[in-house]
């Protein structure tokens, strides 16, 4: 009989062998590691695409975007893609999960309940799958973020200056200075801080140019000479056909800006002029500054606002004019907003290259939805107009993305978490409502459906955008109002600004029909929940 010893003696033997073998097993894994693409997403929050030059919309003259511009130079730039819900957190939720906001359960911003984070996510499977992933900026998911190796997020909204940060182990933090720089900063410090024998995914979001609309004081002055062009419909009185709930909006730059807190122009400061519409709204982010701040913003505005009061007071300025000067005012300030944007992403770009990580990283320019720079007289987003649906979506990928590539396929935010995966070589999850792109960054496809479904969940609210859902073809539009039982169908070849409901025209009964039976098709597929009652 063999003794124990004996035994135990092989027994170690087999498991130094394994241990062997899986140290070099390990060493294989390594080795592929450092092939697997690192995923950098630089994403901002309500960038519509016509203030990035590069999507060649009427601002591109003074969009202030060369690095974005140059990211679309050496990769692509979608020209049709969009979100699935037109507001902030449900688009970072469908981003997260790949799936529509019903399916998700984050349907509204509004909801009292943060985002489920026991929920799968891609940033689950991919750091199950050996990538390091961290989140930095805007969040506004309620529910601290989960399966994030590190991050560092601005409470809710957050803030443009001197803003706090909450920290991975939940304490708050300000820091002093401009919040897009910071979410750099941080960016950078954790690529150069990380665990570098692994591919990363680093999602880098910035709060900008998010209402309030308020720029790095280095850039104030930015646009101080340059007339910004106005969209055709910065008056639409939504006369036609339209859904008569475009006229109950609270989201016009006449109507609905506030003097302060959008305008920039504070009470105490009004040389006591009383000016016609709310200001209900303080001076948040004023306040927010210090003394030498505060000097800088007001050697800026002071003399400004004193030649528009000057004016005003003296009855010089029509009614036209005025919002003619509030659109000048509001498209600065949302544009300089955008330059420290840009120039985040040429900063991280720089340290990409710099250290040796370019070639191996896909980088991804994205917002969370549009957003209305004047057209139809509003600011904000969540209708399926074009000016909100779409998302801006710019890849750079070496070897792997033709440079200069305009793809014209339907995507969408859903579809962001297979393409990660894909891209790093991970199996998605068959429940996953997303498709990956993957295939026509390589230009193996040149579509992955041939229709999107929307649904904006939020009834109301403060800008008083009703439920409505729909489908979108890259030639036509059905949107579906069911609290007021109306249909609306925009020809976007022949009405590309969406002012012309041809729901109810003769000629086109047989588009009518198809886009109808798609968009039950689509709710079908996605099994969306009920639609709501008529009023
Ligand atoms: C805030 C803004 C709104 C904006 C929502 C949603 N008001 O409530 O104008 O539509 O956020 O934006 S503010 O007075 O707080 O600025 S989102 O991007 O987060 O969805
Ligand atoms: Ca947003």
């Amino acid at each position: 009989m063999k003794s124990l010893s004996f035994y135990l003696l092989h027994v170690n033997a087999i498991s130094w062998l394994l241990g062997c073998l899986l140290a070099t097993s390990g060493g294989i894994v390594l080795a592929e590691e450092s092939e697997r693409p690192n995923i950098l997403f630089i994403f901002s929050d309500d960038h519509a695409v016509n203030a990035i030059s590069a999507y060649g919309g009427p601002l591109k003259d003074v969009a202030p975007t060369p690095n974005i511009d140059q990211l679309a130079k050496e990769g692509a730039l979608f020209q049709n893609s969009f979100c699935a819900n037109s507001i902030c957190g449900p688009s970072r939720a469908c981003i997260l999960t790949g799936k529509h906001s019903h399916k998700n359960g984050f349907m509204t911003n509004s909801s009292k309940v943060g985002f489920d984070s026991s929920q799968w996510t891609f940033i689950k499977e991919i750091g199950k799958a050996g990538y390091q992933t961290a989140v930095i900026g805007k969040w506004h998911l309620k529910s601290d973020p989960v399966g994030f190796d590190h991050w560092e997020i601005l409470p809710g909204q957050g803030n443009y200056y001197n803003p706090v940060f909450i920290q991975q182990d939940g304490t708050k933090k300000q820091f002093t200075g401009y919040a897009t720089d910071l979410t750099t900063d941080k960016a950078i410090d954790w690529l150069d801080g990380r665990d570098k024998s692994k591919p990363f995914v680093l999602m880098c979001q910035h709060k900008a140019p998010h209402r309030t609309f308020s720029p790095a004081l280095r850039h104030l002055d930015s646009f101080a000479d340059v007339e910004i062009p106005e969209p055709e419909s910065l008056f639409d009185n939504y006369e036609g056909e339209r859904s008569k709930t475009l006229r109950q909006n609270k989201m016009e730059i006449d109507r609905h800006f506030h003097w302060t807190y959008d305008l920039k122009l504070r009470k105490d400061r009004r040389q006591g002029a009383e000016l016609p519409g709310p200001d209900k709204h303080g001076a948040v982010e004023y306040r927010r500054m210090n003394n030498v701040q505060k000097g800088i913003w007001d050697c800026h505005f002071d003399p400004l606002n004193q030649k528009f009061l000057t004016q005003f007071s003296a009855g010089e300025l029509t009614e036209k004019q005025i919002v003619r000067w509030k659109y000048q005012r509001y498209m600065k300030n949302y544009l300089g907003t955008v330059k420290a944007v840009d120039e985040s992403v040429g900063r991280l770009n720089e340290y990409l290259q710099q250290n040796g990580l370019a070639e191996n990283t896909i980088v991804i320019y994205a917002s969370d939805q549009g957003f209305y720079l004047g057209e139809h007289g509003w600011f904000d987003k969540r209708w399926m107009f074009e000016e909100s649906l779409k998302m801006p979506f710019v890849i750079k990928w070496p070897g792997v993305v033709e440079s200069g590539l305009r793809p014209d396929a339907l995507i969408q935010n859903i579809d962001y978490a297979p393409t990660f995966l894909d891209m790093a070589g991970v199996t998605v999850p068959s429940e996953v409502q997303g498709q990956s792109i993957v295939p026509i960054l390589k230009q193996e496809a040149s579509d992955v459906r041939d229709s999107i479904y929307y649904a904006y969940y939020e009834s109301g609210g403060e800008h008083n955008v009703p439920q409505h859902f729909g489908v979108r073809t890259k030639t036509h539009k059905l949107i579906h109002f069911p609290e007021t039982k109306e249909w609306n169908l925009f020809d976007l070849e022949s009405d590309p600004a969406e002012m012309n409901n041809v729901f109810g025209a003769s000629h086109l009964p047989r588009i009518k029909a198809r886009l109808i039976a798609k968009y039950f098709e689509l709710r079908a597929v996605y099994e969306a929940p009920a639609l709501p009652q008529a009023n």
